[in-house]
């Protein structure tokens, strides 16, 4: 080949690379560009057999629950050590009388590591007994309401000007910046308890090669199995349950695990862990979460790896730009929570977050929900804006963006009253 040739072509081919690679990282939003793919049946085990019974799907859940855990989140591990858990505060007349307010420091012991994680809880008044929503907070526990007793968290935080929080400290001005988020008077109002912890306390969220947070309590050798940062909020999320169901002001069964975005998919996989969670709650969760990873729409396996390769285990890289592989979908993790009722929310301008991925694994989990309790999924197309639908499986599309809104949790006060305290709600 001729010198020119074999330059004009070596450019050639390192401009094709670069195209295609580019087209990989651009995300898609054309409905009309999804590709084929076929969801991984929730009642066919891996040997093709079918699952018929209450029997047949606790060892079909099994299956899954193990193909989760080796190649999406991670594998925790067991949990043999002691919490020791410190009042740092308690005001027994917050909220204007309303509630009853405390702090709590759960010193999780393993051997001679430890880390503590500050719990903040309001319950009603005079609870003997109340369900509880847990869920972690992105900034810290004094910016979900504008209390002034709370303390401002000491944990490493993101830098963020708006929260107040430079040289990865927050300070007082971040005080209540997170109360849309959090409507704990309307949720106390109604009969529920808030519990919620900083979630950088259980992981701070960078990839440090795994050794700060719950991560650090443990001497491991680590492979693609091993666990990422969702399963390690996700672990903390179950020690928090330890600690409340010794409270009796909590009733036990009916703690409310709830989280929004990469908390949300947090929420979904601690739901799925530990079956002591009565009532799962996945807002804007998207890609990892409730949304089907095999649409490749918005957000994708590869980008999320690329983007925070500490989230999930090092063999889900093994997808990227190459969903169809994948052996199970987000319809199997949301089975998972069954027969428990799970509420997956989505937002209209989300798109990143795919909502018509996140409807179409509510969906796809509803033959197990029909097998176990009879009941299915009440919808066949996603329905209009604003327009809940809920059976076991809850869902709504509302307008707006990614966050939480009062909206949002009046469908989740309605859904939690339905199922766990029992009474109808008509509707806000
Ligand atoms: C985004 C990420 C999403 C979602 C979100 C969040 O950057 O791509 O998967 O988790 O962050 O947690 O706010």
């Amino acid at each position: 080949m001729k010198k020119p040739v074999l330059i004009f072509s070596v450019i050639l081919f390192l401009v094709n690379i670069y195209f295609l690679k580019g087209q990989q990282f651009v995300a898609n939003y054309d409905e009309s560009k999804v590709p084929s793919y076929r969801l991984p049946d929730p009642l066919k085990f891996e040997n093709g057999g079918t699952v018929r019974n209450k029997k047949g799907w606790d060892r079909r859940r099994e299956e899954i629950f193990k193909i989760f855990e080796n190649e999406v989140y991670g594998v925790a591990p067991g949990w043999k050590g002691e919490i020791i858990a410190s009042e740092l505060s308690s005001d027994e007349n917050a909220l204007n009388g309303k509630a009853v307010r405390k702090e709590i420091n759960l010193t999780l012991k393993n051997g001679n590591r430890e880390l503590t994680m500050t719990m903040l809880l309001y319950m009603p008044k005079n609870s003997a007994g109340s369900p509880v929503f847990l869920g972690y907070n992105f900034y810290g526990n004094h910016t979900i309401t504008s209390e002034p007793g709370i303390a401002v968290t000491k944990s490493w935080i993101r830098n963020n000007k708006d929260y107040g929080v430079f040289e990865n400290r927050a300070s007082e001005a971040g005080r209540g910046l997170s109360s849309g988020y959090w409507p704990v008077e309307m949720i106390v109002s109604e009969g529920y308890g808030v519990a919620t912890i900083y979630y950088g306390d259980a992981d701070p969220d960078y990839d440090d090669g795994f050794h700060n947070g719950v991560h650090g309590l443990y001497d491991q050798e680590r492979d693609g199995t091993s666990w990422g940062t969702i399963a390690g909020w996700a672990w903390g999320l179950s020690r928090a349950m330890d600690y409340l169901v010794t409270l009796p002001s909590v009733d036990p069964g009916r703690v409310i695990v709830m989280g929004h975005s990469r908390l949300g998919k947090t929420a979904l996989w601690a739901g799925a862990m530990d079956e002591r969670f009565a009532l799962v709650i996945s807002n804007n969760s998207g890609c990892g979460g409730a949304a089907l990873s095999k649409r490749a729409f918005g957000e994708t396996v590869g980008s999320i790896n690329r983007s925070f390769p500490h989230w999930f285990c090092g063999n889900f890289r093994k997808y990227n730009e190459k969903e169809e592989l994948l052996p199970v979908d987000q319809h199997q993790l949301i089975a998972l929570i069954a027969p428990r009722p799970v509420y997956v929310a989505s937002a209209e301008e989300d798109q990143w977050a795919d909502p018509r991925g996140e409807f179409l694994s509510c969906a796809g989990a509803s033959p197990v929900y029909k097998l176990l309790t009879g009941e299915t999924f009440p919808a066949d197309d996603m329905p209009p804006l604003n327009s809940p639908v809920m059976s076991r499986i809850g869902y709504h599309i509302r307008t707006g963006g990614h966050a939480v809104t009062l909206y949002d949790w009046q469908q989740y006060l309605r859904f939690a009253d339905m199922h766990l305290q029992k009474k109808e709600r008509a509707t806000f």
